[in-house]
């Protein structure tokens, strides 16, 4: 297994797990943008968004239904956070296991850059 989000679910990279069920797990991004930078992670090992199939899509919206529950866990969810899906290179993805970003706990940029 060479995928870094893959060992992380399977507990060979000591990580703090701040949310787990039996389809997602959720950390801290080891190289924070914002004061709350969160990874949403489903277990299954997706590469990308683009190659997620229809039978994915209620796992993403559960990924969505998690990440607001992190987000109000945090106290970001009054003042207003950030889900952001990279895809691909020029999406500006570096791990090739689908995650969901949760920032927030400061202004973000008025645009995505
Ligand atoms: P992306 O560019 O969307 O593929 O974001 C990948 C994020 O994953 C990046 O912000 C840094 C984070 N990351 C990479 N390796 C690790 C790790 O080993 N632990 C944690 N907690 N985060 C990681």
């Amino acid at each position: 297994m060479d995928c870094i989000f893959c060992k992380i679910i399977a507990g060979e990279i000591p990580t703090e797990i701040l949310y787990q069920d039996e389809e997602i797990i959720a950390f801290r991004d080891i190289k924070p943008l914002a004061p709350v930078h969160l990874l949403i992670v489903p277990r299954k090992h997706i590469p990308s968004l683009d190659q997620m199939k229809e039978s994915d899509a209620a796992l993403v919206g559960r990924m969505v239904a998690v990440a607001n529950k992190l987000a109000k866990d945090e106290g970001v969810a009054e003042k207003g956070y950030r889900l952001a899906i990279n895809c691909g290179s020029e999406g500006g993805q570096l791990v090739p296991h689908l995650h969901l970003h949760l920032l927030g706990g400061r202004k973000l940029s008025d645009r995505l850059s």
